[in-house]
């Protein structure tokens, strides 16, 4: 029979099951007929054509035809994972939802990490948002916290979604570009709508080149309300806050990543997951009532605007720990279907028009994309509470109802006919509403800039000049100068500095400003939550050394950087000339994992090079090696060496002179101090 992998049959009951641990189960069709030969279709003679009879071919190849389903329109390139979250301690004076009234207590989660504008098989260091979706399955249904890595978004209303993400994709006349905003109509859009300006910030900092999902925020990004048993509303906006620091790449990076790991973030989840070291966050609360939101500079439902946490502190509440991958990526990742509307007694939504949009899409879009309305039986979307209701039939229904009642009232559904009354059942907040029906904005929402310019001056001097670098990037790839201009001169309201930078990079002149809709506020407080550099990690611990080494190499040295590599928690990437690996100068043999024009030293935090005399020499002469110790100096990384890689170090440009506290000997440093070294991650004052 064919070799095929352990698969999951389908049993009587319709429900999946693995076979007994080892034992390889027989192929059958769908039908549950054993299939006698997988390889080779059922033929009119050796050479003849094939049958039509033959079921099991017209099976196997009528399926595989419908494998695909559509992608989902944005947010296409995903990765979940499943864990739980944990309470810390009772809630209950800001919300009766059930996950959170006891301390201690663990709710299933299963969370989806996307970006937003490339499709399914684009790659993941794109310049892009990433969505944060959290599907958290309380004892009183399901709750879905869809949030992205950035608080804030480019639009006011749902309305003009559909445009946004348009002028973000690919042109229509062209299909291209893929996967970047990097062009004409993304910044067209951009420069005739200034309410997107403080994400622009957001976008144009490193905030969209993670280093991993591991390491970045998460936000509910809207204002939503906590209710408690009283019926009290509360606002709150909701963080998720890594436990690991955060970390971005650099641009340049990133763009040499795409090519050498265009999967980079997705490996980078699956190896920690597998490794046994599960990425944590801590659910973060800011909880305001209705006075703060009076007195508050801009209005809480406009999500192009954050609450600095210097005005309502983040309590952190919880934590979410991601332990387990998915077993097969379609069954869960691709199937899986969050909803902002998910939400659970104790959690209630506001006004927002982003909000409220979100809210109809979300549930729409599932149809689409999963085919019908019975995408909550599919195992990942059903929730772990019961299920009760007359939503019966449609395409492919999973549950089988018994009875005969299927409408309410009825009196065949127990003793007491009439009206149910369910304790306990989702009351939305009796919030008054009324006015008359128009299609306005706001104009508490006009306020483009101020938060834009908080966010900018909250950046350290690297993060600004980072800004400035991809801003004058982005804009030189758009060949329509009047689209420059406009966007200089939203920019001019933000900052002049900036601006001017951005004009010098451009090699154009500074605009006039553009009229504001509302003179922005100049005088915000830095926020220094706002910044990655100032909340980056304890320790080098979850990140990846990468460990160059040649023939000849001193065993003793290799072994002992290992050991404090695994007491410091960090993973090494061993990259030898050979993927053989290396024969040390004792003799033993030494494995590597990547040779090394497929382990660019891009792939790592940090790289460490062990090389005998000759073996250094050797690699002084190969393009690769030199390539890596200069991009690894250039991308401001920590540099671990041993004695006699002086060779590779000179042909690669990096001379006795241009050694700084990055460059750490290993005759002079233990391994063990050179992994805390790294804890800072980068050298930033190194010129390339
Ligand atoms: Fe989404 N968004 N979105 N979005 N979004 C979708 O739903 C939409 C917005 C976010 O991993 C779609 O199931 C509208 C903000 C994430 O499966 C769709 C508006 C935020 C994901 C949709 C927004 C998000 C989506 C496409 C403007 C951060 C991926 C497929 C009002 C708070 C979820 C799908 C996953 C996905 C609509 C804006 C986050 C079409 C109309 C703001 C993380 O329904």
């Amino acid at each position: 029979m064919a070799d095929q992998h352990d698969r999951e049959t389908v049993g009587k009951g319709g429900e999946t099951h693995q076979t007994a641990s080892g034992a390889r189960p027989d192929l059958t069709t769908e039908q549950g007929v054993r299939v006698a030969d997988d390889q080779n279709s059922l033929k009119a003679g050796r050479r003849g054509p094939t049958l039509i009879q033959d079921q099991h071919f017209r099976e196997k190849i009528f399926h595989f035809d419908h494998e695909r389903i559509p992608e989902r329109v944005v947010h296409a390139r995903g990765y979940g994972a499943h864990g739980f979250f944990e309470t810390y301690e009772s809630l209950s004076d800001l919300t009766c939802a059930d996950l959170f009234q006891r301390g201690g207590e663990r709710t299933e989660a299963f969370v989806r990490f996307s970006t937003v504008a490339g499709n399914k098989g684009s790659p993941d260091l794109a310049r892009d948002v990433r969505g944060f979706a959290v599907k958290l399955y309380t004892k009183e249904g399901n709750w879905d916290l869809v949030g992205n890595n950035i608080p804030v978004f480019f639009i006011q209303d749902a309305i003009k979604f559909p445009d946004l993400i348009h002028a973000a994709k690919q042109e229509p006349d062209r299909g291209f570009p893929q996967a970047q905003t990097a062009h004409n109509n993304f910044w067209d859009f951009i420069s005739l709508t200034p309410e997107s300006m403080h994400m622009v910030m957001w976008i144009m900092s490193d905030r969209t080149i993670p280093r991993s999902f591991r390491f970045m925020e998460g936000f509910g990004v809207h204002t939503f309300r906590l209710v408690d048993a009283e019926g009290t509303s509360r606002f709150v906006k909701f963080h998720w806050k890594p436990n690991q620091g955060l970390q971005s790449v650099t641009w340049n990076e990133a763009m040499q990543l795409n090519g050498a790991d265009p999967d980079y973030h997705r490996r980078d989840l699956w190896d920690a997951i597998q490794s046994g070291d599960y990425p944590e966050w801590e659910l973060g609360l800011q909880v305001f009532d209705e006075d703060f939101a009076e007195r508050f500079d801009f209005d809480v439902l406009d999500a192009t605007k954050i609450i600095p946490e210097k005005e309502v502190p983040v309590r952190r509440v919880g934590r979410l720990v991601l332990d387990r991958m998915v077993n097969n990526f379609f069954a869960e990742t691709e199937q899986v279907a969050f909803q902002t509307g998910n939400v659970v007694p104790g959690i209630d939504f506001t006004d927002d028009p982003l909000l409220q949009g979100r809210n109809f899409s979300y549930l729409d879009t599932q149809l689409k994309r999963l085919g019908g309305p019975n995408f909550t039986h599919i195992p990942v979307n059903a929730p772990r509470c019961p299920v009760h209701n007359f939503q019966h039939d449609g395409h492919m229904a999973m549950r089988t109802p018994k009875g005969r009642a299927n409408y309410e009232p009825n009196s065949w559904s127990g003793a007491a006919a009439g009206p149910r009354e369910t304790p306990r059942g989702y009351e939305s907040y009796p919030q008054h509403v009324e006015g008359p029906k128009v299609r306005e904005r706001s104009p508490t929402f006009a306020d483009h800039y101020s938060q834009a310019r908080q966010f900018y001056v909250s950046q350290t001097q690297v993060e600004q000049s980072h800004i400035v670098d991809a801003l004058v990037f982005e804009l030189s790839k758009v060949d329509v100068p009047e689209i420059r201009n406009r966007v200089m001169a939203h920019l001019r309201h933000i900052d002049e500095e900036l601006t001017e930078s951005v004009a010098r990079g451009l090699g154009m002149a500074v605009p006039d400003k553009a009229t504001p809709a509302r003179e922005p506020i100049t005088d915000l407080p830095r926020s220094p939550a706002l910044s990655i550099l100032e909340n980056g990690p304890e320790s080098f611990a979850g990140r990846r050394l990468g460990l160059l080494l040649t023939d000849e190499v001193d065993r003793a040295k290799v072994d002992a950087l290992l050991k404090a590599a695994a007491d410091a928690s960090v993973t090494v990437t061993v990259v030898a000339p050979q993927i053989a690996g290396v024969v040390a100068e004792d003799g033993t043999h030494i494995p590597a994992n990547e040779k090394i024009d497929g382990g660019p030293s891009v792939l790592f935090d940090a790289v460490a090079i062990l090389a005998s005399d000759s073996g250094a020499q050797a690699l002084a002469q190969m393009h690769e090696a030199r390539k890596w110790v200069a991009d690894a100096y250039a991308h401001g990384k920590f540099i671990y060496y041993g004695e006699g890689v002086k060779p590779l170090l000179d042909a690669a440009g990096v001379s006795s002179a241009r050694r700084d506290s990055g460059m750490i000997p290993a005759s002079e440093v233990a391994p063990g101090d050179f992994l805390t070294a790294c804890t800072d991650l980068r050298v930033w004052d190194r010129s390339a």
